[in-house]
């Protein structure tokens, strides 16, 4: 094949997805015969060696029962037997949510909503504003404190601003703190808190902060923190409190959440990086070497994904702790997945999906913020040796992530280093 012919082949996918995405009205099958079409065409051109790598990757969305379950209790309230759970409110039908004032810092209520009014939202009454806000967003969970993201869902649920503005608020407000069920022990608690302007409002074209009742739409399972948790769009996971039970709206004037113990920077937004999800076992001198690996899309997004192997005989770049000199290369982003996963039947979504063209039913960006993207990239042969594979992403702006960061407790996010030994 000639050269010319293979560039136009591989860029054929991008371009062919970027006109159709703007193309919208043509109709999602039109899209999606063409979208399979590019597809089989950069296939097609790929080394197959590197193709047989991808075809190996994780779908895109996450069971949700393959979520890493990160979850504090004794006994875990997900574990709790049914009829328990029903008594504590940890089932549709028993569910309750509290929207109260903090005693500590009082914020003036005209309307609070509580259990001993009987005035406590109930999850028929969830549905019926879910009638008039529910959105839905693609977002990954991420903890703080592990490396690698829990999972990736598609999150349905009611902005949280809905169930404040219920509760009529006038006068001192400037905080909302929310927990779950912790088994009525105090010293369970496990609380996380948000300015409330984040509450009201979206900045920065982010979905809304929401009272999650479904995950790739089925009703949220109790050990992801069903009937109800918070999800919070752009933050680690400790804000996103699972078996939702009371917001409390406060005066305070900073953050109060749990998650402070420990060190942990709790107004840390989600980060970009990259990792490796496939690197050739012992790979022999004469092979090119087929990588793979996920990037999370923080919040300053990813533009490129850049790897670089280096001979561990050779010195590192001298004076440059971050490698910002080192000769990275681009690795190849993976268009959207063909298949989403994460056990939609018939691969169909639901839509609306923020962030997403209804017609076709494709992200309107990609990579998409604060999800996940895959990449790939084919590393010509090198001679026997021990060598270091390191990743790493491209913000929007151009900054590499992860930033230099002197400590952990921001955000897990490091840049990758992975011993390869070419035999
Ligand atoms: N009520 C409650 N909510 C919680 C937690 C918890 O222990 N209790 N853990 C938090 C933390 S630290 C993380 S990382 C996420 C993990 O979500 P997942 O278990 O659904 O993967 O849930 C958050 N919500
Ligand atoms: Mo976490």
């Amino acid at each position: 094949m000639s050269k010319q012919l293979e560039r136009f082949l591989s860029e054929h996918a991008t371009v062919s997805r970027r006109f159709f995405l703007g193309l919208g009205a043509a109709g999602s099958l039109a899209w999606t015969r063409l979208a399979w079409a590019a597809e089989a065409a950069t296939q097609a051109t790929r080394n197959p060696r590197l193709q047989a790598a991808i075809e190996q990757l994780e779908s895109w969305l996450t069971l949700p029962d393959d979520f890493r379950d990160v979850s504090r209790g004794k006994p875990l309230p997900h574990s709790l037997p049914d009829e328990r759970k029903a008594e504590v409110g940890l089932t549709r039908e028993s569910w309750r949510l509290e929207v109260v004032s903090d005693p500590d810092n009082p914020a003036r209520l005209r309307s609070p909503l509580s259990i001993e009014d009987g005035t406590a939202l109930d999850f028929a009454g969830l549905m019926k504003l879910a009638e008039q806000y529910a959105v839905r967003f693609a977002k990954v969970m991420t903890c703080l404190n592990i490396g690698c993201p829990l999972g990736t869902g598609i999150w349905e649920g009611v902005p949280l601003r809905e169930v404040v503005w219920r509760a009529q608020p006038t006068e001192n407000l400037r905080r909302v703190f929310y927990h779950g069920y912790h088994n009525d022990d105090p010293a369970q608690l496990f609380r996380s808190s948000l300015p409330v302007g984040r509450v009201l409002e979206d900045p920065f074209d982010l979905p809304p902060v929401i009272l999650c009742y479904k995950l790739n739409g089925e009703w949220l399972t109790s050990e992801r923190g069903g009937p109800v948790r918070v999800v919070v769009p752009e933050a680690y996971g400790f804000k996103s409190i699972k078996w939702l039970q009371r917001v409390t709206l406060s005066n305070i004037s900073h953050a109060n959440d749990t998650y402070a113990e420990k060190n942990n920077d709790v107004d840390s937004p989600l980060k970009s990086f990259a990792a490796t999800l496939h690197v050739p076992k012992e790979p022999k001198a004469d092979e090119p070497l087929a990588i793979t690996g996920y990037a999370q899309v923080g919040l300053s997004g990813v533009s490129k994904v850049q790897v670089w192997l280096h001979d561990d005989s050779q010195p590192l770049p001298e004076g440059d702790r971050y490698f910002s000199t080192a000769p990275w290369l681009d690795a190849e982003i993976l268009a959207p997945p063909l298949n989403w996963g994460g056990g939609f039947a018939d691969n169909k979504l639901p839509l609306p999906i923020l962030g997403f063209d209804e017609e076709t039913g494709q992200p309107k960006q990609w990579p998409l913020r604060l999800a996940k993207i895959h990449w790939a990239v084919l590393l010509p042969r090198r001679p026997a040796g021990q060598y270091t594979l390191r990743c790493r992403t491209v913000d929007d702006k151009g900054i590499a992530q992860p930033m230099p960061r002197p400590f952990r407790k921001s955000g897990h996010s490091a840049i990758e280093q992975v011993p390869v030994k070419i035999g």
